[in-house]
């Protein structure tokens, strides 16, 4: 989804990388290829001023204390990489285990987003480590969502509390509170709560997750978020913030052609970490959020190695490539 983002990073560094002696000036017109491609990639404004402010101050700061070309460039590319990191949410941030079992995970976001598929994905990655989850199906609203809830739990192999039938009938907040009960009485070390999404942030969506969210104390409450919504997925997220209130964000959807805006302003904006990401309909198709990763994959460098590694490569691979170039 960083395609055109990775790609304009690219131009800009290879024409930073090609100066020889980097000037000031050279830095203003990185900064500004920067700052056009965070735009063009619905970043919001306030985080792309922000983050062009530091990669110009770092890097101007940097530019005196270095000799060749290649190390300023070389400088110039980790202080972005460094700023990328952080706009990211700097490390990843881990589930919080409760003290007293069972850990409780509400799932919040809007309708579609990608909640109940994502009920499945933490069930599986939870249990595959161990724990011993529960799925709980309180969104009683969408036709059919309790059935789409059991068919997800039984392809991982994770019980669903489903008292109720759904579609219009039973209460979300007694069945979430059931639903912990169930999960003490029978040793469960976690509890994954899905809820309803609407259309729209509506007042009838957050009372519903505030009744829930009072009834069960999650532990996180993870708000759901489709990455192709672009610059709505930040209003929206300010909006379940100030309504049900969240800890953490999950992104979905990374698999599409979202051009990755959401991902580079939420953590900004929101004060919140982004957990976990979603990037495909498969059940496996998921992990954890990890900014240096994100960050590296943004740079053109792939998602695995470390930075350090890749950035020694790429540098060397040039540096020897010139020498080769003197030498014939
Ligand atoms: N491509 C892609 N599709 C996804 C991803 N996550 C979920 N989906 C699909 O998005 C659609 C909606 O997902 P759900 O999990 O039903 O969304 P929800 O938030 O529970 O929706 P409601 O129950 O209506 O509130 C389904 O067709 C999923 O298969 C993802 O990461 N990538
Ligand atoms: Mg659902």
């Amino acid at each position: 989804m960083f395609d055109n983002l990775s790609s304009k990073f690219s131009n800009a560094f290879s024409s930073l990388r090609s100066r020889g002696k980097i000037s000031p000036s050279d830095i203003e017109n990185t900064c500004a290829e920067v700052r056009t491609a965070l735009l063009e990639s619905d970043v919001a404004l306030p985080v792309v001023d922000s983050f062009i402010e530091k990669i110009r101050s770092k890097s101007l700061e940097a530019l005196p204390n270095l000799q060749s070309g290649t190390n300023q460039a070389q400088a110039i590319f980790e202080i972005v990489n460094t700023e990328l990191v952080e706009i990211l949410g700097g490390s990843a941030r881990r589930v919080r285990f409760a003290k007293t079992a069972p850990t409780v995970i509400m799932l919040a976001g809007l309708q579609g987003a990608g909640k109940t598929t994502l009920a499945g994905k933490l069930a599986k990655f939870y249990a595959e480590q161990g724990n011993t989850p529960l799925l709980v199906a309180s969104d009683l609203q969408r036709p059919n969502a309790v059935n789409q809830l059991q068919v997800v739990g039984e392809s991982v192999g994770v019980p669903v509390f489903a008292p109720e039938p759904g579609n219009g009938v039973g209460n979300p907040v007694k069945v979430a509170e059931q639903g912990i009960a169930f999960a003490k009485s029978k040793l469960y070390n976690m509890v994954i709560v899905d809820t309803a999404g609407r259309l729209g942030v509506d007042q009838e969506l957050m009372r519903e997750a505030i009744a829930i969210r009072d009834a069960i104390s999650p532990d996180e409450i993870l708000f759901v978020v489709d990455a192709m919504i672009g610059q709505d997925a930040v209003r929206t997220a300010q909006a379940f913030q100030d309504g049900v209130g969240f800890d953490g964000v999950v992104l979905t959807k990374l698999d599409g052609d979202a051009r990755g805006g959401a991902a580079l302003s939420i953590t900004q904006l929101t004060g919140k970490p982004i957990m976990f990401s979603s990037n495909g309909e498969k059940l496996s198709d998921f992990d954890i959020f990890y900014p240096d990763r994100m960050a590296s994959r943004i740079l053109g460098l792939g998602d695995v190695a470390t930075l350090a590694e890749q950035a020694k490569k790429a540098f060397d691979g040039e540096s020897s490539a010139r020498l080769e170039c003197r030498s014939c």
